[in-house]
Parts: C-alpha cells; structure tokens; sequence
C-alpha cells in the first residue's frame, strides 16, 4: 500500500486530494515544517535525494518524489479512472497543456515571485530599501508578466470549461490546486471570475472536502 508523506503547507496536497477523490486505500504521515526554518524537518528530508514535499513510498521499497511524477505513478494504477483523459480524446491537449503548466511554468514564476518577497522583507534595514528596489524591478520586468499571461489563460479556459480539461474534474485540476490556490491567497484571482468559480467548485467537491479535514489545516497553502 502506498504511503504519502504529507508536509503541512505544501504541495503534497495535491496528492492527498488525489487519493482522496481515487477513493483507494493509502497510508497517511503527516509533518510539520521546521518552526525556524519553515522547511521540511529533517525527517522528511531524509525521506527522497531531493527532501522535498511530495513524496510516497511503499512496502516494496518505492520511493517517489516531484508531484506530477507521482499523480501519473499513482494513475498508472487506475487506467480506469477519468481524471486523466486517454490520447485521442477531445479534452487531451486541455489537460496536458494545465498539467504540464502548474509544474512548469505557474509554480516556477510563483515560487520565485516568493523569493523576491522574502528577499527584501529579510534584508537588513539599513538596504532594505536597495534590495526592495531590484527586487520589485526584477519581479516587475520578469515574474509579473509571465504570471499574467498564464493567469489570463486560465480565466480564458475557464470561460469555456467547467475544470480545466472539459466538464470533469481531472488531474490538471489536481496539479494546478497549488498554483490556483496561492494565487487566490495573494490576491491575484481579483477580477477573475472564472478562476474564482474554479476555487468554489475546488471547495465544494467532497473528495477536497475530505482532503483537507485530513491535512487538518485552515489552509493548505504556504505562506512567504
Ligand atoms: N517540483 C516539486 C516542488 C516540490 C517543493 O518545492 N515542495 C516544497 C513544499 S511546497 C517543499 O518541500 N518545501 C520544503 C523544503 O524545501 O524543505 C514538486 O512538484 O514536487
């Protein structure tokens, strides 16, 4: 049976959502981040080479790290299931396009957008206003653009799609949870609509209902 290691505040929870909506038997162990550092403590560090949140193990020596590798590990499981449409399928490129995006290019710009945030708020007071000026040139030549453009793409999509891949949730709605949801906390759904809706259909779905009774936190969210 699978194990999933979930840190509080992270990305691990895309994977308890997707056990929860699978409906399948797993192991839960749950961790708090480092109360100095705010990383994952050493225990889970040990876990995988990268020490970062997901990962799963199992009792034949699995160990997986890195969310969108362990989402298609643990769907290779469930060919039956229809969060992850089959090639051929009008909803494929919809679902491949957000699948690959909230790993590749939402999260990247995101946790760099946090970078820069506790770069400046962590500068000491004598530069900080130094600091904050090239970072908030950087975040504006750089992270806000980038951000932009795929957060107009996702309001477009989700003007003509329920999820983001057609009328069912799949796991591109899984994946991208994280991204949407820090994006909600950080204010940037404003005057999104569609994303917005995407949040309370994300709220309303009992499997994410049940997910998060389990993570047992306001939020799943990290906050910088
Ligand atoms: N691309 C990786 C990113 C994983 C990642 O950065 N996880 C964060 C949690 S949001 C983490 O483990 N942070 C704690 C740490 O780095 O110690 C994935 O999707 O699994």
């Amino acid at each position: 049976m699978i194990t999933l290691h979930h840190l509080e505040y992270s990305q691990s929870f895309r994977i308890l959502w997707l056990l929860e909506e699978l409906g399948t038997p797993y192991e839960l162990k749950l961790y708090e981040r480092d109360s100095k550092t705010r990383l994952a403590p050493d225990d889970y560090k040990a876990l995988s080479p990268i020490g970062t949140a997901p990962v799963i193990t199992d009792e034949n020596g699995l160990v997986l790290a890195e969310s969108n590798a362990v989402i298609d590990y643990i769907l290779d499981a469930h060919p039956e299931s229809p969060l992850r449409p089959a090639p051929g399928e009008g909803t494929r490129a919809d679902y491949l396009f957000w699948f690959h995006a909230g790993v590749g290019s939402v999260m990247p710009m995101q946790f760099m957008n946090g970078i820069l945030t506790m770069m400046k708020a962590r500068s000491p007071a004598l530069v900080r206003p130094i600091i904050g000026k090239a970072t908030d040139t950087v975040r504006e030549m750089l992270v806000a653009p980038r951000l932009k453009v795929l957060f107009d793409k996702l309001e477009s999509d989700l003007g003509r799609n329920t999820w983001l891949a057609g009328d069912q949730l799949t796991a591109a709605d899984i994946s991208m949870c994280y991204s949407i949801g820090s994006a909600d906390a950080q204010g940037r759904l404003e005057g999104r609509p569609n994303c917005q809706r995407w949040m309370e259909q994300m709220r309303a779905t009992p499997s994410f209902q049940r997910a998060m009774e389990k993570d047992g936190r306001e939020t799943f969210i990290f906050s910088f």
